[in-house]
């Protein structure tokens, strides 16, 4: 199995994945019904959103014993059935790690909030005098408890206490944990919120005019001697199963370009991999009656060009040499909107758009991370209704905006429907629905939450059965990928920053350039001038004088300055 540089994410959403046993919610066997599937896609690592034991107030990233499995989703046997079936057919399989904070049903908080003098009292953060930090999920980050009479911080949901990483009882528990998944056989993690398992000890308000700005509590004073303390404890000691290097992704939220390496570097002994949110879809609360306008194609290619040039020259820290470090790009995950919806045309241009959209994520440098469903297209859900949504963000928001003032309802319906994270949530469209066969192909009992009804025209099935699908393009893109140095190693430049409509790139490694060019719009656009080479692979079958609407191309040449 590649090294994680050479390899392709898979994210799986299992509660929306597949539901083997028929109660609505996907399951850990329905992922095992499912990996030929996942092997045929030719991708390499499988992240895994939480499995854990969890009330579910935030979908599993609110968990409630790190060391057992949802019965939801199944049971320890499950797992290990599920991890034996993905290393058997070459894949390999990541947890996600989510340490910044537990579910106030975890034993530990049970026991922090009985009495101050509790031996687990110092797991979490309670102060008698609170400052005016701010829940991703709306309202306050402290919640007074009735018990003790003092507060506890939750950076997301009540539901949701912040650890104490100043403790170091609290960290070598959960380094301990860390340790059993490893020797269970996991190849990695995926790390929540990493960058905010450091707070800052004086606890300051939000300082002038950035009130609510959540990136504040990133990047805190001890995150790299936390991080590094980690690595030495638990990461090093460890590989995949196969013995390359263990796979870890940090999630940077807050983290710039500027300061990836700190995370990253080759010699920083913290991280693998990271990935960041300058092109993630703002989402503070504000943003549902007052949504941020989408990125412009600039915009949009000169984020691409900062992190890469960021992780592509070597860097130099207290004197000492520290090679960049690596990242991992996506388009989509399960806290956005669907791609294709967000930046496609999928009424006009369903299988253009969405092969262009692969096309340049399958072509950038950094360990491409596929979503459920993003290799067939799927789109958001059009909800009509604040009671369609599950997740407690959209919900949350609704009751701090709406409540209090109806008359934003519609405003926040629409725009919920653009940027809500439930639309990646919907379950993942497996056949066509018809009337004697509900479901989606995901479930055959009722699904927790809608199915999307263009499952009859958009789903695995039918996409498996013709060759000019969008499955069958990510097929022989993912395929191009793995047999592609430069693909992987290849230096990225952007040819065309300022061009409105092409996103054009080329990836260079020894002598070979390969080029990626992309119409990102519905329109046709002459093919730039400069931007040629054999054609390798294309979402148009012929070729043609100009770039047709969503049309892609990767070329390959010599090259020559
Ligand atoms: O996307 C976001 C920024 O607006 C937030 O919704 C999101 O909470 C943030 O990206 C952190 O994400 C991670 O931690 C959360 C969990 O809700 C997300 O699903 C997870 O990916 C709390 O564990």
């Amino acid at each position: 199995m590649p090294d994680y540089k050479e390899s392709i994410i898979y994210q799986i959403y299992p509660r929306s994945f597949a539901d083997a046993d028929g109660d609505g919610v996907g399951d850990l066997r329905g992922i095992i019904g499912k990996l030929d599937y996942l092997a045929d896609l030719g991708i390499d690592i499988l992240w895994l959103s939480p499995i854990f034991q969890s009330p579910n107030a935030d979908n599993g990233y609110d968990i409630a014993d790190y060391e057992a499995i949802m019965p939801q989703f199944g049971t320890m046997a499950d797992f290990e059935e599920l991890l034996v079936g993905a290393h058997q057919r070459g894949l390999n399989l990541i947890l996600d790690l989510v340490v910044n904070h537990s579910s106030d049903e975890h034993r530990w908080f049970q026991e922090s909030r009985r009495s101050k003098d509790n031996p687990y009292r110092d797991y979490y953060i309670w102060r008698k005098e609170i400052n005016n930090w701010q829940s991703f999920f709306s309202g306050p980050a402290w919640k007074w408890d009735e018990q003790t009479g003092e507060y506890y911080l939750h950076l997301f949901a009540e539901k949701q206490p912040d650890l104490n990483w100043e403790n170091p009882r609290l960290r070598q528990e959960i380094y301990q944990m860390m340790r059993f998944w490893l020797d269970k056989g996991v190849d990695g993690f995926r790390m929540d919120v990493i960058p905010f398992l450091s707070k800052d000890p004086n606890f300051p308000d939000y300082p002038e005019g950035r009130f609510g700005d959540l990136t504040i509590h990133a990047n805190g004073p001890r995150i790299h001697e936390f991080l590094q303390e980690m690595y030495r404890e638990v990461l090093a000691h460890y590989t995949t199963h196969d013995g390359n290097r263990l796979i870890t992704i940090g999630e940077g939220f807050g983290v710039s370009a500027d300061e990836a390496n700190l995370y990253v570097g080759d010699n920083r002994h913290e991280l693998g991999m990271i990935y960041h949110f300058d092109h993630a879809v703002p989402r503070e609360e504000y943003r549902f009656i007052d949504p941020a306008p989408e990125f412009t194609l600039p915009q949009l290619k000169a984020i691409f060009s900062k992190w890469n040039t960021a992780l592509q020259t070597p860097v130099s820290e207290h004197g000492t040499d520290s090679g960049a470090g690596w990242q991992n790009v996506y388009f989509g995950n399960h806290d956005n909107p669907r791609v294709l919806s967000r930046f496609g045309d999928p009424d006009r241009f369903h299988y253009q758009s969405a092969t262009a959209l692969a096309t340049v994520l399958l072509t950038q440098r950094g360990t491409p991370g596929i979503y459920q469903g993003d290799e067939i297209g799927m789109t958001n859900c059009p909800f009509t209704n604040i009671d369609d949504y599950d997740d407690i963000q959209v919900r949350n928001a609704w009751q701090a905006l709406v409540a209090p003032n109806p008359s934003l309802a519609d405003t926040f319906l629409t725009t919920a429907n653009r940027i809500a994270r439930d639309h990646a949530r919907t379950p993942m469209q497996w056949t066509g629905d018809s009337p004697d066969r509900p479901g989606a192909g995901f479930t055959t009992g009722t699904p927790w939450l809608t199915i999307n009804p263009n499952t009859t025209a958009i789903n695995v099935a039918a996409q498996q059965a013709d060759n000019q699908s969008v499955l069958a393009y990510y097929k022989r893109l993912i395929h191009l990928r793995k047999q592609t140095s430069a693909l992987h190693h290849g230096t990225y430049r952007d040819l065309l920053p300022d061009h409105p409509t092409v996103w054009a790139f080329e990836r260079v490694l020894d002598k070979v350039r390969f080029i990626t060019v992309v119409n990102f719009s519905s329109e046709n656009v002459l093919v730039p001038v400069g931007v040629t080479g054999n054609l390798v692979l294309g979402n148009y079958g012929d070729e043609h004088s100009e770039l047709r609407a969503w049309e892609a191309r990767v070329l390959v040449g010599e090259y020559s300055l």
